[in-house]
């Protein structure tokens, strides 16, 4: 199917694997509307996306976090962009790592009001109108994280998991529609992810990554894209990637 002039709105599209979707979505043709809370970063992704081939972008300072925010924001999208064809909610974060019994409380809180109910404002804010319309997409990202929980990240996974069943119900409630739902779920990409969960500790973040060869945020934009462009009847459910360094949560293999 071709994604070309179709509206995108891709979350948390500042950094990561958010940019590189909004790129990959641009070299197709499509139109981008971009939200992220910080807009200087916003802008450098919309200017590269109209270098590789977008029409047309917009961008919204927006913090899903904020549930009015989220629905003012559609609600004041100029007519040009109002009909999302399709969206992607990428905006998240982890955290911390540390156990349970030992974790900040407002580690958690954002973690669950980012990657657990932004997910959800943003969707609910969205998929009526692709209702009406008759046409839509929505592309979650879960992750490996989702499907297996690894000690010290039972909040984070946690989140994921929750994404997982969110993508499953809203799947089973536009049953009857010609909306599809997808999770794109990785295993670790090599992003601003762990410097995030360490709160910019860099030398923690890049320990992460040691002896490994992780995906690239451009792998992940790679499946997103993929999943759009499948013909209108077909449904991807779960696409899981992983590098081959990695075979689940739990089991990597670091060269030394
Ligand atoms: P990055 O830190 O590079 O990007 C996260 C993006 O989310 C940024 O653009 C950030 O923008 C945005 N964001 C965070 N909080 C908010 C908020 N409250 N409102 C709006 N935007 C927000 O990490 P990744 O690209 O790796 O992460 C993207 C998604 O992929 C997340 O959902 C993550 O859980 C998931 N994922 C990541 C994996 C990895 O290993 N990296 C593996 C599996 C899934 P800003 O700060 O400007 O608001
Ligand atoms: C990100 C992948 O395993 O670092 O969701 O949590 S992991």
């Amino acid at each position: 199917m071709s994604l070309k002039g179709k509206i995108v709105f891709v979350t948390g599209a500042s950094s990561g694997i958010g940019a590189a979707t909004a790129l990959a979505f641009a070299a197709e043709g499509a139109r981008l509307l971009l939200a992220a809370r910080r807009a200087g970063k916003l802008a450098e992704v919309a200017s590269l996306a109209l270098e590789r081939g977008a029409p047309a972008v917009h961008s919204i300072d927006l913090d899903v976090r904020d549930h009015r925010a989220v629905q003012q924001a559609i609600d004041d999208l100029p007519a040009a962009w109002a009909e999302i064809d399709i969206l992607v909610n990428n905006a998240g974060l982890s955290r911390g790592l540390e156990k349970l019994y030992m974790g900040k409380i407002q580690d958690w809180d954002e973690m669950i009001d980012t990657n657990v109910k932004g997910l959800l404002y943003v969707t609910r804010a969205v998929v009526p109108g692709m209702i009406v319309r008759a046409r839509g997409h929505v592309i979650n990202l879960g992750s490996t994280a989702g499907e297996m929980t690894y000690p010290n990240g039972a909040v984070y996974c946690g989140t994921k998991a929750a994404e997982r069943a969110i993508n499953d119900g809203l799947r089973q409630d536009v049953l009857g529609t010609p909306v599809r739902v997808t999770s794109v779920d990785p295993g670790m990409v090599e992003t601003d992810f762990s410097l995030v969960r360490f709160h910019g500790d860099t030398e923690r973040a890049d320990k992460v990554y040691k002896g490994i060869k992780p995906l690239a945020a451009e792998d992940v934009a790679d499946a997103i894209v993929w999943a759009a462009s499948r013909p209108d009847h077909v449904n991807i459910a779960r696409v899981v990637l992983t590098t081959v360094h990695q075979a689940n949560s739990l089991l990597f293999h670091r060269e030394s």
